[in-house]
């Protein structure tokens, strides 16, 4: 979005009316500009009233996402220099991928729909149209390639806290990607990383969440989606604006907690969101699958179980079946 229509938005928002003759001197520009700038809010979803005598009125944002919107909720982010917005995209990955060298700074990337969303090893990542959100938020860190386990932990931390406290929902951390409610999968994560010399320059984020509750969703049967579980207890879901609010700003959180403290400082509060321990699970790394029961992480990020033989195994990254 353009700087000026930023300009425009944050006057807008800080005047319960505004001339457009106000906001044309207070900017030094002219009363044309003022109202194109008003016309592109609008086409981003703004409802902005002009009222004879009085100017213009901001009644209220769209709950679907655009670029204006989502310029507006990083303005103040100490971390996130911009926002990509696309319509529709193969994958956000993608796009997060081909900026990150023109891009000096973290930025976010989004999207309403994903035509080749991808978890992780490639599989499919279901993402139709307006109805999840899709986003890839780049950090660059320069830290140690093997930090990138701990990460993990500090980033689903930081998903479940944003759908607990906007939407009241328990959500249940999955080591190592996942987000559950309600024993079923609502958001999946995955971390991808650019590294020299066993330094990494730029962490991809790609973080897939069900919103709506759509015909594709339903089909999955290991899935949920947050508007499916608000039902549930007769309420209805709504305001996107409020969770990615939300979600950027625990993200900022947690990656400065990450950046500055060990794991150790929110382990406490990490476990009592795991619904991974104490319970025999089906556990599947690269080459072997076998059952163990999760009984704790290390304060580099890996899982320990141990099998019914009483071995102890370390375990990296894998999948885990209940
Ligand atoms: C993940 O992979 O869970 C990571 C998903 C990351 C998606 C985001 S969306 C924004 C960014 N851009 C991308 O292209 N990707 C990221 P994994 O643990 O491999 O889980 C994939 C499995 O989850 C699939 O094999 C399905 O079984 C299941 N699945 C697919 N779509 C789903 C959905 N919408 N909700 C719940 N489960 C789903």
């Amino acid at each position: 979005m353009s700087k000026l229509n930023q300009q425009v938005l944050k006057l807008l928002s800080k005047h319960e009316f505004i001339s457009g003759q106000k906001m044309a001197e207070a900017l030094s520009i002219s009363r044309t500009a003022v109202w194109k700038a008003v016309q592109n809010l609008k086409e981003d979803g703004y409802t902005v009233k002009s009222v004879a005598s009085k100017g213009y009125k901001l009644i209220g944002a769209s709950n679907e996402l655009n670029e204006t919107l989502l310029t507006s909720m990083i303005k103040d982010s100490k971390l996130f220099s911009e926002v990509i917005y696309r319509d529709t995209v193969d994958s956000t990955q993608k796009i997060a991928f081909q900026k990150i060298t023109d891009i000096k700074k973290p930025f976010i990337v989004v999207a309403g729909e994903q035509t080749g969303g991808r978890g992780r090893f490639n599989r499919e990542w279901t993402s139709p149209e307006k109805s999840g959100l899709y986003m890839s938020a780049v950090f660059k860190p320069d830290i140690y390639l093997n930090e990138i386990i701990k990460f993990n932990l500090f980033l689903s931390l930081a998903i479940a806290n944003a759908i607990e406290e906007t939407f009241d929902l328990d959500a249940g951390i999955k080591w190592p990607n996942d987000i559950y409610i309600d024993g079923k999968k609502v958001c999946g994560f995955l971390t991808e990383v650019v590294s020299e010399n066993n330094v990494i320059q730029n962490i991809i984020c790609g973080i897939g969440i069900n919103l709506y509750e759509t015909e594709e969703i339903t089909a999955l049967e290991t899935a949920t989606s947050i508007e499916n579980e608000m039902k549930k207890n007769g309420r209805m879901n709504s305001d996107t604006e409020s969770f990615l609010t939300r979600l950027i700003h625990e993200l900022e959180q947690q990656y400065h907690q990450f950046m500055n403290t060990p794991f150790s400082s929110i382990k406490e509060e990490w476990m009592a969101k795991s619904i991974i321990f104490g319970k025999e699970m089906r556990i599947s790394e690269m080459n072997r699958t076998f059952l163990a029961k999760p009984v704790d992480i290390t304060d580099e990020g890996f899982l320990l179980a141990v099998d019914r033989y009483g071995e102890t195994h370390k375990i990296i990254s894998a999948d885990i079946e209940f």
